[in-house]
């Protein structure tokens, strides 16, 4: 009988020509003073919008000062999204561990890492990300339990059940829901609890809007309707327990954004889309059952 060998070669990381151009965007994209200067404020850097009314003062006053106070103003916004996300993964043990799926240049999972002192795993396709979020989690003194790995969200390779909680924090745009929710499922304990924060298009009024189109346009991403993140969820066995509508919260952070020396040019289809209401911004906590 003929012998066949198999050799067990790890899946690549980027499967897909459009994953390529995701992690080549993300790769590249890396002096955006927008998130350069605003992470130099406390060493937190973010990839992730604001939340909450601005201080109007900061427009004011000192010209000298002016951009700086701004910044840490649109600085203080982004952190307290990230506040908000966390606030509803619920009483996290230091011994669970935590999944950021997508994790950027790691803001979020410093942040969860301060607040529960649990063990965090960052994934991101962009390698520059990687070392950079490793080498922030190195300069706080806490990479021991804060790692970023070189790891597609779709497919992580880490244990099954092995994670109390797992969240997307505005990178769902980028994947397709059900091989995303598959995979959270899986590495989800029962009972773990995931935490989305994301831009979807409105279903109510259609298909997708000029501005959103923009938005994907300027990103490389495919923002998916509101309806889909509920049906994928239902399908892999994550039920929402809590689902806020964060649009008119987020709305101030691109006014300010808007004025900002910082600005990208993107500001004004965010304010067009939420303003029309063809797009929302909304969070939506699930339990895996
Ligand atoms: C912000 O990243 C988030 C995304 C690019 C994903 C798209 C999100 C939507 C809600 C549609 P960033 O902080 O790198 O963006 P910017 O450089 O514009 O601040
Ligand atoms: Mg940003």
């Amino acid at each position: 009988m003929a012998r066949t060998t198999s050799t067990t070669q790890a899946p690549p990381v980027l499967r897909t020509d459009y994953q390529k151009a995701v992690a080549a965007y993300w790769d590249t994209h890396q002096q955006d003073p927008v998130n350069l200067l605003l992470g130099d404020v406390d060493g937190l850097y973010h990839h992730h919008y604001g939340v909450g009314e601005f201080d109007p003062s900061v427009l004011d006053g000192d010209v000298r000062t002016r951009e700086a106070r701004i910044i840490r103003e649109l600085h203080r916004l982004e952190t307290a999204q990230a506040e908000l996300l966390l606030d509803r993964l619920g009483d996290i043990a230091p011994d669970a561990r935590l999944l950021d799926a997508g994790s950027g240049r790691g803001g979020t999972s410093l942040m969860a890492h301060g607040r529960f002192g649990c063990r965090v795993d960052g994934v991101t396709i962009s390698e520059y990300q990687v070392g950079f979020a490793n080498a922030a989690a190195a300069a706080r003194e806490v990479d021991e339990r804060v790692r970023f790995h070189f790891r597609n969200m779709l497919d992580t390779g880490f244990e099954t059940g092995s994670f109390r909680g797992a969240w997307t924090n505005e990178t769902t745009m980028y994947v397709d829901l059900h091989e995303l929710y598959g995979e959270l499922s899986r590495l989800l304990d029962r009972g773990g609890r995931y935490v989305c924060v994301t831009g979807c298009s409105n279903d109510v009024t259609g298909g997708r809007s000029k501005a959103v189109s923009r938005i994907d346009e300027h990103y490389t991403c495919n923002i998916h309707p509101r309806s889909a993140y509920f049906k994928a969820m239902a399908a892999h066995g994550l039920v929402p327990i809590d689902v806020v509508d964060l649009t008119a919260a987020t709305v101030p952070y691109w006014q300010l954004r808007a004025k900002s020396p910082v600005a990208t040019g993107i500001e004004e289809a965010f304010l067009t889309a939420y303003g029309e209401g063809s797009f929302h911004y909304l969070l939506i906590a699930a339990d895996r059952v």
